[in-house]
């Protein structure tokens, strides 16, 4: 299979990762992904970032005024986070064809027992896994082909990832072996920092997420003063003060949650949150988290709805983006055709 085909040098380091446009950005979108992407575009790696719309639609087909809306509100709560396109390649999945592309090469790469064993398919088709959609099952070879597209090495994405991230090596070592290359990079995860899995500020077991029915679960980026002081007032906790130690925490999610959040927000160690509030009754210590995330994320939401009264230029900023993705991923693309066996 593998004759005459050649291997690839040694992979650069680039950085890869996108975001569903599914509703709204939740806090824990923006602490455990844009946040760690902002921070990583100044490391002297080139960075690809990106609004993957082709996903949204797995789960829920929207009204598409709705979904052009969110691709957008995206795009606007990446840059009001302070993630430049100049610096970073920014666009929408859908403008480069190369991912679904890659993509079908790998759902023949993938095996369906991969794909049922994901925990998100599981979660996500529920108990009806007839009536859901195929795109929902094969959501992580689109994954994949997303980072490989790229030749992706790393990919910052939060602890509910992982398992997908897991998959992508999975699909890159049995494509390199079956074909006896070493063409696709094996992509490292960077799950890392205070809030790689921000808890539901009603349910310390579950993740924070757009689309939990409840909004009192979650922070939106879209949230006035207001909302965000009466969410976190009402979260919930327990009836004990801050202990004086992290290991305090152990039994005890919500509070923990609270205390990562607060350390993630002001950019320190939860050691130190819980050095200077130990001993703290929840009555003082959410009005002080209240302020620390207005004081973050008002400056952010202020800007997307700046940035969101001019469609056009969000709209210009994504296809500039995607020019940059496609000329990365075209070759890509031609090579893995060459070396799967498709006549050029
Ligand atoms: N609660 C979270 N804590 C830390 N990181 C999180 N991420 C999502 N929720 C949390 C990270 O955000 C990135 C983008 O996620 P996504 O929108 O593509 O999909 P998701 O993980 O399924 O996010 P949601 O909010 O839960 O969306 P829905 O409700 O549509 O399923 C990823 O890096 C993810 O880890």
């Amino acid at each position: 299979m593998s004759e005459g085909v050649q291997t690839s040098p040694a992979f650069t380091k680039r950085v890869f990762s996108g975001i569903q446009p599914s509703g709204g950005l939740t806090l824990g979108n923006y602490l455990g992904a844009i946040k760690r992407f902002v921070d990583m575009q100044d490391s002297g790696v080139e960075t690809i970032y990106c609004v993957v719309d082709l996903h949204a639609i797995t789960a829920t087909l929207f009204d598409p005024d709705t979904l052009r809306q969110q691709t957008r509100e995206l795009a606007a709560g990446y840059i009001a986070s302070g993630l430049d396109p100049q610096k970073s390649i920014l666009f929408n999945q859908s403008q480069v064809a190369e991912h679904t592309q890659l993509a079908w090469i790998f759902n023949c790469v993938a095996r369906m027992g991969w794909m049922k064993r994901m925990t998100q398919w599981k979660d996500k088709a529920g108990k009806n896994q007839e009536n859901a959609s195929l795109g929902l099952l094969a959501y992580p070879a689109l994954m994949a082909a997303d980072i490989l597209v790229y030749h992706a090495t790393h990919v910052p994405v939060g602890e509910d990832q992982k398992q997908h991230l897991e998959l992508t090596r999975d699909i890159a070592i049995k494509f390199n072996h079956d074909y006896g290359v070493d063409f696709f990079p094996i992509t490292e995860p960077v799950i890392e920092g205070a809030a790689t899995r921000v808890m539901s500020l009603r349910d310390g077991s579950k993740k924070m997420s757009k689309s939990d029915p409840s909004d009192m679960s979650r922070l939106n980026m879209t949230d006035d003063a207001d909302a965000i002081a009466r969410k976190i007032r009402k979260a919930k906790t327990d009836p004990e003060p801050l202990p004086d130690t992290l290991e305090g925490l152990d039994d005890r999610p919500e509070a923990r949650n609270l205390v990562n959040i607060y350390a993630a927000l002001a950019d320190i160690p939860p050691e130190q949150v819980i050095a200077e509030h130990a001993g703290q009754q929840f009555g003082t210590f959410k009005p002080s988290l209240a302020d620390l995330a207005v004081a973050k994320l008002e400056p952010i939401s202020s800007e997307m709805a700046r940035l969101m009264q001019d469609p056009a230029e969000i709209d210009a900023i994504l296809r500039g983006g995607a020019d940059r993705a496609r000329a990365i991923a075209a070759p890509v693309l031609e090579r893995t055709y060459e070396i799967v066996g498709m006549v050029r």
